[in-house]
């Protein structure tokens, strides 16, 4: 497999060589899995422990976000939204010495979060909701996820259809990448993602990811969040987020052979122990040689 690289300001990310590991850090009251670290006092010291420990686990970046966009959610104040993610991007970038990701749809939120050291802006609306969103990402230079999304979390699992979901996902994302190079983000700082849970049905999920590789030809990497999802729920009968961890290293190891680039997992631990043997199986052993020195 070629090696390809993502630029995000002053960092490069590798692809190609194995499967990255993306956790998420949600500086939220309400998320949807129960992980949302805005817990009361203290909660900065326990973003950055989070934060440290995924990195120990093996994670190769982080992905801060404060806003929660569970279906049904109502969007948060910007200022809210600022109070949580620029001293949590702020105090990270002191802790960790990985690339931050800063999950948010919001211009002036992406803005001040790289001033505070965030490299990439993760958008699930694809550069769509806020007008001044690409040039703040093309002023920057950083790295950007473009998401498809079928209306907004406030309405997107309002039953949604598809003809054909992979090809629709397919043309939103491409035409979603030409126009950010319109706007002066060139290919190499783009990362798709075809949104798992976001307007899907269960089907539609599960179709996406038998395609990763169509997302591939769009000459980017590709990036997918199935974590605890409740499509992963559904498939085990109704359980409920935090018990969906095994589910989702099902996901997350198909993805791996189904071609994806980045994993966004709350698991980070566990989803890292995946791709290590996942990647192994797909993508060979090059370099892990000299790791064998058990007898059995
Ligand atoms: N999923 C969530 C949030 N952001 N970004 C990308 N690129 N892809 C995803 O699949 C994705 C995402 C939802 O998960 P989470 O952040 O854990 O929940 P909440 O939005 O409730 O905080």
């Amino acid at each position: 497999m070629t090696a390809r690289q993502l630029l995000c300001g002053q960092r490069v990310l590798q692809f190609g060589h194995r499967t990255l590991v993306m956790g998420v850090l949600n500086v939220t009251p309400d998320s949807f899995s129960g992980d949302g670290l805005l817990t009361g006092p203290g909660w900065l010291d326990r973003v950055v422990e989070v934060g440290r420990q995924m990195v120990a686990d093996g994670a190769d970046l982080l992905d801060v976000g404060g806003e929660s966009t569970r279906p049904g959610a109502d969007p948060v104040p910007l200022g809210e939204e600022l109070r949580r993610v620029v001293p949590a991007v702020e105090a990270l970038r002191q802790a960790v010495d990985v690339p931050l990701s800063v999950d948010t749809t919001k211009a002036e939120v992406a803005r001040q979060a790289l001033r505070a050291g965030a490299d990439l802006v993760n958008d699930i609306s694809a550069l769509r909701f806020d007008p001044d969103m690409a040039r703040v990402v093309a002023d920057a230079g950083c790295g950007v996820v473009l998401m498809h999304m079928k209306g907004t979390p406030k309405d997107m699992q309002r039953d949604p259809h598809y003809r054909d979901v992979v090809a629709e996902v397919r043309d939103f994302l491409e035409e979603r990448v030409r126009w950010a190079q319109r706007q002066g983000i060139p290919r190499e700082r783009v990362v798709v993602d075809p949104g798992f849970g976001f307007g899907k049905r269960p089907e539609h999920n599960l179709e996406l990811v038998r395609h990763l590789r169509t997302f591939r030809e769009l000459g980017c990497p590709v990036l997918l969040g199935p974590s605890r999802k409740s499509t992963v729920g559904w498939l085990l009968g109704g359980l409920p987020p935090a018990e969906r961890v095994e589910g989702t290293a099902a996901v997350v190891a198909l993805a791996v052979a189904f071609g994806v680039d980045v994993v966004r997992v709350h698991d980070v631990r566990a989803m890292v122990r995946v791709v290590r043997v996942a990647d192994a199986l797909v993508r060979g052993l090059a370099g892990e040689e000299g790791r064998w020195t058990a007898s059995s």
